[in-house]
């Protein structure tokens, strides 16, 4: 229905919820909550304050998809900046999105928050006022500058509020960016290359500091790179087409932004993570993408494209490696944690270097675990090698088991649990 029915949509729900709705903790609720965090198993060392200390350097890129990786059209690579970067990073090749919604704001409340976004409407619109743990609070705590940067309108996704919860000590937004060149959407969009190139000047000089960049030339529609000079072949003046260009311009301005880290003396110094926040190749448009892959619809298939690739460098790694653990953007801040010495408070993720756990719920309530695939709105369940249907009534447990994640988060979301 579009973006401007989920912001009217937000604006009464929020109404609903804040001077109507009952917000009081039941005391089973509570004990559910405890209950949950009691239970998350330990997990173990490895990796464990690699980046103790450093700057952290996160880069939220718009619609940006795991396939597209390590892939080529008509011999060229779409991505060649972020596949010679892989080699020499960690690299997580199965993580699913889990926004809503909330859309570009719902990915980055789980990856900032490890909670999951509400099923219904926008997380940032509905509880801007909640209590949150949070990854920039935590990193304050540890002495940080904490910042957000993304050059659109800053009550767009009700950013402005959402972030004082979440704990940004600055928020960099359209207005403090010289709108000297531009790129995507219908050509109004400061480009990415405009971007970090601006973004960088604004890192603190002082003290460590996290920096949280969310870029903006790689959204819908994919029209404005109809013309760019990079060969689709086939796909030429197609919605699919585009989108690989769009995601080929992303890559060229990520790789510049790399390069100027590097020559300004900070990659040495921080750790840096790029993910992709949600789909770009939407359900209706799906047909060429398949087509281009050689695979054939089916459901499951579909499920398993709605990966975004996640890339992690600490200074000092030179040999790359893949994670290939299932999990979802939930467990950014959690992994982020590991690597940067601390245990997060309230995080619901896991870490995705210490676990065993090979599994990601997405907020519809489908789940993807390297056993199945569970499809909530069809109730059916299938193997997730090969796609087989699965005996539904024998993994009733373990779907309820995960499917308490989703449970857990929405009660502290609605409650507001954190501040009791
Ligand atoms: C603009 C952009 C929104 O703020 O981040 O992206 P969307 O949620 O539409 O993907
Ligand atoms: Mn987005």
């Amino acid at each position: 229905l579009g973006i401007l029915y989920f912001h009217f949509y937000d604006a009464s729900d929020f109404l609903e919820n804040q001077i109507f709705g009952e917000r009081n903790l039941v005391p089973q609720e509570k004990a559910e909550i405890e209950a949950f965090y009691r239970n998350r198993s330990k997990t173990g060392n490895n990796l464990r304050g690699v980046a103790q200390g450093k700057n952290l350097i996160m880069v939220q890129v718009e619609a940006l998809q795991g396939f597209v990786i390590n892939n080529t059209i008509n011999g060229k690579e779409i991505t060649p900046n972020l596949n010679k970067l892989i080699k020499e990073c960690l690299y997580f090749d199965n993580i699913y999105y889990q926004v809503s919604g909330g859309n570009t704001s719902d990915a980055e409340f789980l990856s900032n928050v490890s909670l999951y976004p509400l099923y219904e409407g926008s997380v940032y619109s509905r509880f801007p006022n909640n209590t949150y743990y949070s990854l920039p609070k935590a990193l304050k705590e540890l002495g940080y500058t904490t910042s957000v940067f993304h050059a659109f309108d800053a009550d767009f996704w009700n950013r402005r509020e959402a972030y004082k919860a979440i704990g940004f000590d600055n928020y960099y937004y359209v207005d403090h960016y010289i709108k000297d060149d531009f790129a995507g959407w219908d050509g109004t969009a400061l480009s990415d290359a405009s971007f970090f190139r601006q973004s960088i000047e604004k890192f603190d000089k002082e003290k460590p500091f996290y920096s949280f960049l969310i870029t903006l030339s790689s959204h819908h529609p994919f029209t404005y790179f109809e013309d760019f000079d990079f060969d689709v072949g086939k796909y030429e003046g197609t919605y699919f087409g585009n989108y690989l260009k769009a995601v080929n311009y992303a890559d060229k301005c990520l790789g510049q932004f790399i390069n100027d880290l590097k020559a300004k003396g900070l990659w040495d110094n921080s750790l840096v993570v790029i993910y992709g926040d949600h789909q770009g190749v939407t359900k209706q448009e799906c047909a060429a993408m398949f087509e281009y892959l050689d695979i054939g619809y089916s459901e499951c298939e579909w499920i398993k494209l709605q990966k975004v690739p996640l890339i992690i460098h600490y200074p000092g790694l030179e040999n790359g490696s893949v994670y290939s653990n299932i999990g979802g953007e939930v467990d950014i801040f959690p992994t982020i944690a590991n690597l940067m010495g601390f245990t997060p408070k309230y995080a619901i993720g896991k870490d995705l270097i210490n676990t065993n756990e090979s599994y990601a719920i997405l907020r519809n309530g489908s789940i993807v675990s390297n056993e199945f695939i569970y499809i909530s709105n069809e109730q059916a369940l299938y193997d997730y090698n090969t796609g087989d249907p699965l005996p539904i009534n024998n993994y009733v447990k373990k779907i309820n088991a995960l499917i308490n994640e989703l449970c857990v988060s929405d009660i502290i979301l609605e409650k507001d649990a954190f501040k009791k």
